[in-house]
């Protein structure tokens, strides 16, 4: 393989890197004053950083690369669509073959009768979409003052307006005049730090029927959809008790108002389902779907309607909408080839059925160790909550987050990309990840999780 590895020393990276490159999510200054972290290639599950380490990536990049990285028919796929035909529009009465072929496979993927695909650069734009998706739709059905979207606190669906709004960060919401006009927020179904003395099942239930008693406050005439991950991603990995999406399909149906399913993270094997919607039993009208639906190695997002969304809108004249990017030729051709990867390689199916099951084993031992309260998963997504007091579900007293940044320094320098969300440590690792790549996940993570033990003690935040 021609692997690039001549550039500058690390040093004079991250100088250039602080002086010039703005990052997402970032303390500018504090990252200033450490340098960034380069990572110069990866193979598999596996980065290498300027510095030649090798870090396993237990977070897929950012949820995304469910086939692994260095998959060489990406890329071939990618130069040969770029010789054919590198760019061309959708607008105007145009199309081309990959966005056709693409749509009619995403139609046969996603369930029931979500047969229409609207193209994005995103999960973001994607979600924006959404938004003004469905608000068209009832200003089509003749109910122009539908237009609430409720959502949920500690969700996420994005970062441009729409996106970042339908979300319920209170760090975003802090920030650039959010949420929109008509968007609210209800409860998040996270039993382990909200559910108090409930069981999960009652918790569920009761965080569900929050949905109804919302749009009951706002009248049903008003109400345009309701919007919600499978399971939250970046919220935590919060994986809601079994009593929870049954409940919400119910108030769905009972209720004359969308339901949209953010699959960003969850969709094309993440939750060992090809969706998240088959593993809860979710029947949406609208599926959000991005990252792993090119493994991230080309940009996409999508919206997949349903035929009764579709058709109304268009019947409706013009949607006035659009990206330049929107059915990209090159992201959608590899986005073709990923998922005949995903379903050659059986790698859906791999980890519903043998690593998803290992990892699930390796994984709930980890509630044994004296910092981790609960230990959950489903498929390749996974949490842990840490805690001084497993009993009494108990938070720290340091500021949330300190312990879980605390964790995530450790497991950085363990080599292995290992997130925190506040105090729980996630995972969401490619899905090629080996039973032997579990076995180096699990030891490296009590590794961390060992050495900030010892830590937090020194500190005196552990009692
Ligand atoms: N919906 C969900 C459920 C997501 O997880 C988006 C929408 C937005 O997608 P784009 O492609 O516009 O980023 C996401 C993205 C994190 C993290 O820190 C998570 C995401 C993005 C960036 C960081 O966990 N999820």
């Amino acid at each position: 393989m021609n692997m690039i590895s001549n550039h500058p020393p690390t040093a004079e990276l991250q100088a250039m890197d602080a002086a010039h490159h703005m990052h997402p999510f970032t303390d500018g200054d504090d990252l200033a004053a450490k340098g960034a972290r380069i990572i110069t290639r990866a193979s598999g599950v596996t980065l290498t950083d300027s510095e030649g380490e090798e870090i396993l990536d237990a977070m897929a990049g950012l949820w995304c690369v469910n086939v692994g990285y260095g998959r060489d028919s990406l890329a071939e796929v990618a130069a040969r669509q770029m010789k054919e035909l590198p760019y061309y529009n959708t607008f105007f009465q145009t199309s081309h073959v990959p966005v056709i072929a693409l749509s009619r496979k995403l139609a046969e993927l996603a369930p029931g009768d979500l047969n229409h695909v609207f193209y994005a650069s995103g999960g973001s734009d994607a979600n924006d979409t959404n938004v003004r998706l469905v608000r068209h739709y009832w200003a089509a059905k003749g109910k122009p003052e539908k237009t609430v979207i409720i959502s949920r606190k500690n969700a996420y669906h994005g970062s441009t307006m729409a996106g970042a709004s339908l979300g319920g960060m209170t760090g975003m919401h802090a920030q650039g005049g959010l949420p929109i006009p008509d968007i609210v927020h209800i409860g998040q179904p996270n039993w382990w730090a909200e559910g108090g003395e409930m069981s999960p099942e009652e918790f569920g239930r009761a965080r569900a029927r929050e949905l109804e008693e919302k749009i009951a406050e706002l009248g049903e005439d008003r109400v345009a959809a309701f919007i919600a991950e499978p399971i939250q991603g970046a919220g935590g990995v919060i994986i809601p008790p079994e009593s929870y999406w049954p409940e919400i399909q119910r108030i769905c149906d009972a209720h004359e108002i969308l339901l949209i399913a953010d699959e960003v993270i969850c969709g094309f094997g993440r939750t060992g389902a090809m969706f998240g919607s088959l593993t809860f039993g979710i029947r949406p009208h609208i599926m959000t779907v991005a990252k792993g639906l090119s493994s991230g190695y080309a940009p996409i997002g999508a919206s997949i309607v349903c035929d009764e969304v579709a058709n109304t809108v268009a019947a409706a004249g013009d949607f006035n909408h659009g990206y330049t990017y929107s059915g990209h030729p090159v992201s959608c051709a590899v986005a073709l080839e990923n998922l005949r990867i995903l379903e050659e390689e059986k790698l859906v199916e791999n980890v519903a059925t043998v690593t998803g099951p290992y990892l699930k084993e390796k994984w709930e031992q980890l509630a044994d160790h004296p910092l981790v309260g609960e230990a959950v998963i489903r498929g390749f997504m996974a949490s842990i909550a840490l805690t001084p007091d497993k009993a009494a579900r108990a938070p720290f007293a340091a500021s949330a987050g300190t312990v879980g940044f605390i964790c995530r320094d450790h497991c950085f320098s363990s080599n292995l990309v290992m997130r925190h969300v506040g105090d729980r440590m996630i995972i969401a690792p490619p899905l090629v990840l080996t039973k032997s790549d579990v076995d180096v996940l699990i030891d490296r993570a009590v590794q961390a999780l060992d050495l900030t033990l010892t830590k937090i003690k020194e500190d005196g935040i552990y009692r």
